[in-house]
């Protein structure tokens, strides 16, 4: 059987940490991803620090967006990212937006609007958020996200509130 007319799909995962050597856990998550069967990674953006949303009793985040061509489908994905943040130690407390010592978000997946009980995509709020947008705007200046357009017009619209780019 010839697999040469595989799907392959451009997606873009948002990686975030707060505890545990922030940019050693994003930096062992994108060694991770890529490793994946199924995942090539084509870019990584720059790390950034931000400060949190939600609970402000927790640490400053670190975040940074990587460029995938997968052929997964959106749920092996999402299993597959789910197994990488188990694997880094992340414990869900049950406390909505909780410091963590790994998160990692399917923010776009082709053009595709998912909705699923477990999978929303593109992933809720970002469209809103500085530290998702900057680092995605980075790597792909003319995307646009689906149902919610054309990222410069998005990041026109939101401020850096505190995001700072790491080196
Ligand atoms: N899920 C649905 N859609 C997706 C998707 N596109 N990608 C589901 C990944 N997961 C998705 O996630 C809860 C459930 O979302 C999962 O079971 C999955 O099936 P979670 O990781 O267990 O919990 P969470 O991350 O606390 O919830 P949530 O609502 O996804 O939070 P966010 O939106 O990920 O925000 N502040 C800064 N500065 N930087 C951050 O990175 N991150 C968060 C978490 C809060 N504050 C932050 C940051
Ligand atoms: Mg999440």
């Amino acid at each position: 059987m010839n697999n040469s007319s595989t799907q392959t799909i451009t997606a873009y995962i948002g990686l975030g940490s707060n505890l545990a050597s922030p940019v050693t856990q994003i930096k062992s998550a994108r060694n991770a991803i890529a490793a994946t069967a199924g995942i090539k990674e084509l870019a990584f953006s720059s790390l950034y620090h931000s400060s949190p949303m939600g609970p402000q009793d927790q640490p400053d985040y670190v975040n940074a967006v990587m460029a995938i061509e997968t052929g997964l489908s959106p749920t092996d994905l999402l299993h597959c990212l789910q197994r990488i943040e188990h694997a880094q130690g992340r414990i869900r407390r049950g406390e909505r937006w909780g410091a963590r010592t790994l998160d990692l978000d399917i923010l776009v997946y082709g053009d595709q609007c998912i909705e699923l009980p477990e999978l929303t995509v593109p992933h809720s709020g970002v469209s809103e958020r500085s530290f998702v947008l900057y680092p995605l705007y980075e790597l792909a200046p003319q995307l646009i996200i689906p149902g919610q357009g054309n990222i410069a017009d998005l990041i026109a619209n939101c401020p850096l509130a505190g995001l700072k780019r790491l080196d």
